[in-house]
């Protein structure tokens, strides 16, 4: 297949051009009604190709291929040693299949190949960071105060069958960063990728076979979350739901998870606030500010989309950014001229264009963009769009929009800047530009969210923990948090 910019990476095309199907048991199969459905390029709105559509029947044959892996499969007895070295071979296959990757990912989910090319060595960086954590995961020696002689010790034990739901904005990344933990700490899987985006998963499943990893342990059901993500949710023998998505769906999932109180966590929606104070080095503020609405066309749940500038300074800054919006040029991502892609859908455009039609008539000035980018080969091309004259109750400073949408905000100081930034339902992410060390420490300290960039943004590592206060979600995903969130802490007392 020819995209229209570049030859699609000669393994992506084999990949795309043979019938898919999902992976169950160790063994790659059709849904069981024989359904598919079609995924589409968003840059061009070209059919890609069709999955299996996956339902009630399909997660119910993974789950119990994923039960019988944990009960009765190797797995559970492997040795902590021979799981790290599993996944160090995963890690491998996705830096030799890297360009292959990338090439997938650009097609399906439409970001810019220049950002894409990254995601295959960071996701080999993750699974090798977790990967060492196979052989620490250990219990504690418990000091108690019962009578008699008793040895009481903790052991760190998997939870079990995993369901994993995953959105569409980096389904790469978000498919690895479930994957990596739960594998490492001996549970088993059973993945639904979005549907907009399934691609790089199936991939991901034909790397976890190669790599040798025991059938059933994980498993890759493609279909609709109405569906197959909610058959997953409510299924008696799934022992934890790990979910990255809005927060409307996270709500629903801790409803249904709670007829067999499986354990939950969620990673949520956003409406992160970056803040520039005058004393920041403006230029580097500028560069961040636009970093935190633009990357992935602002289709990032840490986006920061409410931009807090200091009143002084305000109009000057809005303007310059409006201005450095320049810098980026959208186009079908296989363009290595572009360097901002598409949204991912249709849907997802008209829902962005809602917004910016809502932000007029909530009186925000729109200094640059505001509509489509029409003309892009059909794509679903929304224009980097500043707004100034924003106040932080209007609805585009408290919903998320997940656009290119940046809405400005003044600020006088820096208690009422605090204050403002936590007046949200959100607390996922949040930065701050100044070069006085106190207001860095001080808004670090203020804000209700689960990171705090400091002249910086969107920085993120496998070892540092991520996730969200409030409404974004519950528990922290990498990190050594992470392994709370996949293992039981069983208490064992000895009677000496
Ligand atoms: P959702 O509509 O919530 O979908 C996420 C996933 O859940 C998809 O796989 C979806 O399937 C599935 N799903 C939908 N309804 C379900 C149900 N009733 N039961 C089980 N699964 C269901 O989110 P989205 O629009 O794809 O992604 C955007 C949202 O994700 C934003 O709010 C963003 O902030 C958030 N996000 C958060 C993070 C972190 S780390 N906090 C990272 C990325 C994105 P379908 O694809 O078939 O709808």
């Amino acid at each position: 297949m020819e995209t229209t910019l570049i030859k699609l990476n000669e393994n992506a095309a084999r990949f795309v051009s043979k019938p898919k199907k999902m992976f169950i048991s160790g063994r790659w199969v059709d849904a069981v009604s024989g359904k598919t459905f079609e995924t589409r390029n968003p840059a061009t709105g070209d059919l890609i190709t069709s999955v299996p559509e996956g339902d009630k029947a399909d997660i119910d044959l993974a789950v119990r291929a994923a039960r019988h892996a944990f009960d009765e499969g190797p797995w559970r007895t492997l040795k902590p040693y021979d799981r790290s070295k599993l996944l160090l071979k995963l890690a491998d296959l996705f830096e030799e299949n890297a360009e292959e990757l990338a090439h997938l990912e650009t097609l399906d989910n439409g970001a810019p190949l220049s950002m894409t090319k990254h995601y295959p060595g960071g996701a080999a960086e993750n699974i090798r960071y977790y990967a060492g954590w196979t052989t620490k995961i250990t219990g504690e020696t418990v000091p108690v105060s019962v009578p008699g002689k008793v040895f009481n010790y903790t052991r760190k034990e998997p939870i079990g069958v995993c369901g994993q739901i995953i959105p569409w904005n980096g389904p790469l990344m978000m498919a690895v960063w479930k994957l990596s933990t739960a594998l490492a700490t001996g549970n088993t899987v059973v993945l639904k990728p979005a549907e907009n985006t399934p691609l790089t998963a199936l991939r991901i499943g034909e790397l976890v076979q190669e790599a040798g990893f025991p059938d059933g342990v994980v498993n890759i059901v493609t279909g609709f979350g109405s569906t197959a993500g909610q058959s997953l949710v409510d299924h008696p023998l799934v022992d934890k739901i790990a979910f990255t998505g809005s927060t409307a769906v996270g709500k629903q999932i801790m409803k249904s998870s709670s007829a067999n109180l499986k354990k939950v966590s969620l990673e949520l929606g956003g409406k992160s606030a970056h803040i520039v104070f005058a004393d920041a080095d403006y230029e580097k503020a500028l560069q961040n500010a636009a970093n935190a609405i633009l990357l992935n066309s602002g289709q990032v749940c840490v986006a920061g989309s409410r931009l807090f500038v200091e009143k002084k300074i305000y109009d000057n800054f809005m303007s310059d950014l409006a201005d450095y919006t320049k810098n980026y040029k959208l186009g079908n991502g296989f363009d290595p001229s572009a360097n901002l892609g598409p949204l991912i859908s249709a849907k997802q455009k008209e829902r962005v264009l809602g917004y910016l039609d809502l932000g007029r008539d909530e009186g925000a000035e729109m200094l640059v963009g505001g509509n489509a980018a029409d003309g892009l080969e059909n794509g679903y091309f929304v224009k980097p769009t500043v707004l100034a004259n924003v106040n932080n109750s209007m609805r585009i400073a408290q919903e998320e929009i997940f656009g290119p949408v940046v809405s400005g905000i003044p600020f006088t100081d820096i208690d009422e800047v605090i204050k403002l930034a936590n007046q949200t339902e959100y607390g996922l992410g949040g930065g701050v530009n100044t070069t006085d060390i106190r207001k860095a420490h001080l808004v670090a300290e203020g804000l209700r969210t689960g990171s705090v960039w400091v002249n910086t943004y969107n920085l993120i590592d496998p070892a540092s923990p991520f996730g969200g206060y409030k409404q974004s979600g519950l528990g922290r995903e990498n990190g050594a948090e992470s392994i709370d969130l996949y293992t039981e802490t069983k208490s064992v007392w000895i009677n000496l």
